[in-house]
């Protein structure tokens, strides 16, 4: 039987959503207006004052906010509350130029661990559960927002963090561990290390994970659900809204519920910044319309993906975003081709290779190339050259039918690419352009 956190809201009549959708976007605009100046400036620009907004319908008309926005305004411009309101900041790990600080009051964090908890029910959990939070804790909003969520489900934490192996498994051998939450790289790891110490899913306590952070694909979740024993969800969120739980996986597997309650998704043609219809593939845009100290107004994510709002077998009635496919910013251009790296893990776990792998772009006079690294499993694992040759040979090909480009693929031992505890880092990009 289907269990929900806050059924009267995750079940809500399409009516009942909108409705609160329309009151609660009308106020925050007021509310931004008054109290975010580098915001009311964008308005003014366009012409627009709080009396232009009366509903979801005039969301369009709001300028876009982006990442850099965040970047220009660091770090209180977009603060929208008096920093004696704020209990707490969390930051992205802003690997390129200024970090996003994001700021929450005791009210946000409430609301943001309801998120979080309603993915934690959607997966199963209840207070019977022990809830291991492999996410890091810190900064990065992985480990605070689930720690909160499992709190409010009541589950037993366990606040592991990410990192040391080894004693994540003791915990959940010892303290029988039935909820894991961690990145899908990390599960995946853990899944591999526990298999080489010989355990079988039926000796690992776990019946669920709730795993994002990062693009996966259908085949690695597959793969971590055979070697753990479990039912993988996705989850996911950003720094900038709040963190994980913007939006979560149900029993259907099949696309992640946004909680319309707070946020409001829009797809837009990247390009022109025009709205698509449901079902279009753009990048996707949250106003969020709960936040009071950082709340954001037609936030460019520059997550790609679609929206539907078919009817899901849960029985929730929010709308549900597909699997990002990645980032506008993590797509690859190589000699013109638009490549995603989650096209390139789907080819590779489709031809039984592990989700370990690396992608390496360069520029070798003035041509681009593709080198795909990707390890063998112990099974595969030969010194027969031909053998390796042929294999080589069959992922060429399969890349090829899928990007429609040629890549060069170079078969490594297994064990020989570093494993990640937190994001992986899939591609180095060695062009200088
Ligand atoms: O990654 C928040 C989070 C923590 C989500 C734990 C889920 C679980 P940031 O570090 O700000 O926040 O990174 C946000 O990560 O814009 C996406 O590109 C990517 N991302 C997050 N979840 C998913 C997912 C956290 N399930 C950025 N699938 C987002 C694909 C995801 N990409």
């Amino acid at each position: 039987m289907e269990r929900y956190y806050q059924p009267e809201i995750e079940c809500a009549s399409r009516e009942q959503i909108k409705a609160w959708q329309d009151e609660r976007l009308v106020k925050q605009v007021q509310h931004v207006w008054e109290h975010m100046p580098y915001y009311r400036k964008k308005m003014e620009a366009k012409g627009l004052t709080p009396a232009d907004i009366k509903g979801t319908e005039d969301l369009y008309k709001l300028p876009f906010l982006s990442k850099a926005d965040l970047r220009e305004a660091y770090p209180y411009g977009l603060l929208a509350k008096p920093l004696k309101d704020c209990v707490r900041i969390q930051s992205t790990s802003g690997t390129t130029g200024k970090r996003v600080v994001a700021f929450y009051t005791q009210h946000d964090i409430d609301l943001w661990e309801d998120c979080c908890a309603r993915a934690i029910v959607a997966a199963g959990g209840t207070d019977e559960d022990v809830c291991q939070v492999s996410y890091g804790y810190g900064l990065f909003t992985g480990g605070p927002g689930l720690n909160g969520g499992s709190h409010k489900v009541g589950c037993l934490t366990i606040p592991t963090s990410s990192g040391n192996t080894e004693r994540q498994i003791m915990f959940i051998r010892d303290l029988n561990a039935t909820i894991l939450c961690c990145t899908p790289s990390y599960a995946a790891y853990l899944g591999e290390t526990m298999k080489e110490m010989g355990l079988t899913p039926d000796q690992i306590p776990l019946k669920a994970g709730i795993f994002g952070a990062e693009a996966w694909s259908e085949e690695m979740r597959q793969d971590i659900q055979n070697t753990l024993g479990i039912k993988a969800y996705d989850i996911y969120g950003l720094t900038e809204l709040s963190g994980p739980g913007v939006s979560f996986e149900c029993s259907a597997q099949s696309g992640m519920h946004i909680n319309e309650d707070h946020f409001i998704a829009e797809i837009i043609d990247p390009d022109t910044g025009e709205v698509l219809p449901e079902g279009a593939q753009g990048e996707l845009v949250f106003t969020s319309i709960t936040k009071e100290a950082f709340p954001l107004l037609r936030y460019r994510t520059r997550d790609i993906c679609s929206l539907s709002r078919e009817k899901c077998s849960c029985g929730r009635t929010h709308v549900k975003m597909v699997k990002p496919k990645g980032r506008t910013d993590d797509m690859l251009i190589i000699r013109g081709v638009n490549v995603f790296p989650s096209q390139i893990e789907t080819v590779l776990l489709n031809h039984g290779y592990p989700a370990n792998y690396q992608i390496i772009v360069d520029r070798v006079k003035s041509t681009d190339t593709l080198d795909v690294q990707v390890e063998m499993t112990p099974e595969m694992f030969t010194d027969n050259l031909g053998e390796v040759s042929r294999r080589q040979t069959e992922l060429v090909e399969g890349l090829r039918s899928m990007l429609g480009l040629a890549a060069k693929v170079t078969l490594v031992a297994p064990k020989s690419i570093v494993r990640s505890e937190g994001k992986a880092v899939r591609v180095i990009d060695r062009r200088k352009i």
